[in-house]
């Protein structure tokens, strides 16, 4: 079975499940903090695509966020959603990842923002699409016309925020790490800013990003890949100005 057929229909298939429930939780659990959450939907939704990875795939492996770490040289890496806040919230920025990593190498990523229905996939050396059109990072330059948006990190957000206020045209926090990276491919933000996420939240962006002409390097500047913990992704040419302002911040704390 073709792998990006497979994953695409798949997302989008949990994507119709998840706007069933969407907003209309009643039921919600703190996993490591108060501000991590997870649901039964969170649950439910992991259960159907790792079943059909299973069905489809079954001597790959998977790593997926509620509680499934296996080991492998085939592995598929699985947030059933990305934005549970917002979810729970009835806010429409959720997304689902799901990225396929060979060696430690990511060949395939695809992110489903259900509410939208933007099917954002990219395979490595083929390119990146939403929803069957190629995509590609702005030509931002000049960072007053640029757009970016960063995650939340309780005492580097505020920090980062306040630096940006003045050099850049705005900045917008949406709640889903995988669907802000996968909007930098689309040229929609110039860069995002994630610090501490897990490889669930934006393996499959990293790939989009890169495969629509963006660059994807950890705090360090050096290329992330799914050990990194911290990232910067961005059109490429604002890079290096977005990077010395996070390394500032970094410093500081
Ligand atoms: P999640 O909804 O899959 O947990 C929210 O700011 C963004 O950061 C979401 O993409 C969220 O993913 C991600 N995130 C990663 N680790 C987190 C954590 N420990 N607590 C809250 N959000 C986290
Ligand atoms: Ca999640």
């Amino acid at each position: 079975m073709d792998r990006l057929d497979f994953a695409i229909k798949l997302l989008r298939k949990v994507g119709y499940f998840l706007l069933q429930n969407w907003g209309k939780v009643d039921r919600v659990f703190t996993k490591s903090d108060f501000k991590d959450l997870v649901t039964d939907i969170d649950k439910e939704s992991q259960r159907i695509i790792v079943e059909s990875i299973k069905r489809n795939f079954p001597d790959e492996h998977i790593i997926a966020e509620e509680g499934i770490y296996e080991k492998g040289d085939r592995i598929w890496l699985v947030d059933p959603i990305d934005g549970t806040v917002n979810f729970v919230h009835g806010l429409p920025s959720f997304s689902i990842s799901l990225a396929y990593v060979e060696k430690g190498k990511i060949v395939l990523g695809v992110v489903h923002v259900p509410v939208t229905e933007e099917t954002f996939y990219a395979i490595n050396g083929e390119g990146a699409y939403m929803n069957g059109e190629r995509i590609s990072v702005s030509g931002r330059k000049n960072l007053k016309e640029c757009v970016g948006s960063t995650g939340n990190y309780p005492g580097f957000t505020g920090r980062l925020i306040l630096s940006l206020d003045n050099r850049v045209r705005r900045i917008r926090i949406l709640g889903s790490a995988a669907a802000s990276a996968a909007y930098v491919g689309a040229g929609k933000f110039d860069f995002f800013v994630a610090k501490r996420i897990s490889p669930w939240d934006v393996a499959a962006s990293m790939l989009i990003v890169r495969e629509s002409g963006g660059k994807v390097t950890d705090f360090e500047g050096n290329d992330a890949n799914i050990d990194s913990r911290s990232f910067l992704f961005s059109n490429s040419l604002i890079h290096d100005e977005i990077l010395n302002i996070v390394k500032t911040i970094s410093e500081e704390s």
